[in-house]
């Protein structure tokens, strides 16, 4: 059952998944601005301006392209490296400095760690640290959609690291008993930390342990978003038609470190790193880009230089935010705060005054 998908550049995507020049340069945009963004944010973290930062470089095709294919009504369930996919469900970059620097206007309240976002209005759930944790939740979410007859999908997002934890096999185990709407999308970007997928695994693939569990699994190149995005746009067709779930792998690199408490040169080698960068999603659509006139050099100077703008005025903007209150710690764990809860606030807010405690 398990099904290798033939590369997208031989025999060219499923008809009705054709990406048009204008779609595929909205898709651009977007990985150009998570490009920029990774680099920013893992210079402000170097700086001490930004406490941590998980980089999603390399992975862009894979996040975009398969955001692209879902639908805004469906449910998206988060691992911690998924900027691609906050981006093109329309979070701003300003809300994610926010979460970075637990500003005044950070959705979360300052309650997540760094880049553990989240955004309810977009059916973005907030990122799963636990490794796996989140498939589990997109299962069920698929279950109540089932339910619901609801023409709508949950899709989960994780590691090649995380198809060793005990949620993959009950969520694809779950996933394949009821038949549920849920695209698991594994990017499988060769490392777990210091580990690399040969020693995660004895499978040939990570897509073929879908077999065991009685659904399609597909092997995608990550790196050309076309085979992403067909693959995904499939997958989505089954789950909303009550076919089931599919596991896609879609293989790419992790081209910058795991986060930025690691240092990627202690276990590999800069020789895979350029084979690798030598695919890299974002030079291949650029080139398909400019090779059919859609986009030309000036086209993109001025795209980098608006980014580059955006960029700058939007860490400006939220560095000069105030922080977030302390004083709401005290809060959301009961609709309304008990007299305990009060009495204790008070008393914070009167060390806070006098200088015991400097939040
Ligand atoms: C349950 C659990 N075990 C261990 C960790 C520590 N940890 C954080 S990230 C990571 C590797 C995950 O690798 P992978 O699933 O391939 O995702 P990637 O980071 O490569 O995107 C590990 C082991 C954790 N967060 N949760
Ligand atoms: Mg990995």
């Amino acid at each position: 059952m398990a099904k290798t998908a033939r590369p997208a550049s031989e025999a060219g995507p499923r008809p009705g998944h054709e990406l048009s020049n204008d779609r595929l340069l909205a898709m651009y945009r977007v990985m150009a601005f998570a490009r920029a963004i990774d680099e920013r944010c893992l210079s402000l973290q170097r700086q001490g301006r930004i406490g941590f930062y998980v980089p999603a470089s390399g992975q862009e095709a894979a996040q975009i392209g398969c955001a692209a294919a879902l639908t805004d009504d469906d449910w998206l369930f988060p691992a911690y490296r998924e900027l691609g996919l906050a981006l093109w469900r329309g979070v701003t970059f300003r809300t994610l400095m926010d979460q970075f620097l637990g500003t005044s206007a950070d959705r979360l309240k300052g309650r997540q760690m760094p880049n553990h976002y989240g955004y309810r209005e977009r059916n973005l759930v907030v990122a799963s640290s636990p490794i796996g944790t989140q498939i589990t939740h997109a299962v069920g979410a698929a279950m109540a959609m089932q339910r619901r007859r609801a023409p709508q999908v949950s899709a989960t997002f994780f590691g090649d690291g995380a198809t060793s934890s005990n949620d993959f096999h009950a969520g694809m185990n779950f996933a394949g008993v009821y038949r549920t709407p849920t695209i698991f999308f594994c990017q499988n970007n060769q490392w777990a930390i210091s580990l690399p997928r040969e020693r995660q695994t004895r499978s040939a693939t990570l897509a073929q342990k879908a077999e065991a569990y009685g659904f399609p699994g597909v092997v995608v190149d990550g790196t050309d978003i076309h085979a992403v995005f067909d693959a995904v746009a499939t997958a989505r067709e089954r789950a909303v038609a009550g076919e089931g779930p599919t596991l896609i792998e879609a293989q790419v690199y992790r081209f910058g470190p795991h986060s930025t408490s690691d240092d990627p040169h202690r276990y590999r080698s800069d020789a895979d790193l350029a084979e690798w960068k030598r695919r890299d999603p974002i030079l291949r659509l650029r080139e398909e880009l400019q090779n059919s006139g859609t986009l030309t050099e000036t086209g993109e100077s001025e795209l980098q230089d608006a980014i580059r703008r955006e960029i700058s005025e939007t860490i400006a903007a939220a560095e000069g935010a105030p922080p977030i209150d302390p004083a709401t710690l005290f809060d959301d764990t009961f609709a309304q705060r008990t007299p305990r809860l009060e009495e204790e606030r008070a008393e914070f807010e009167r060390l806070v005054r006098e200088g015991v405690i400097r939040p």
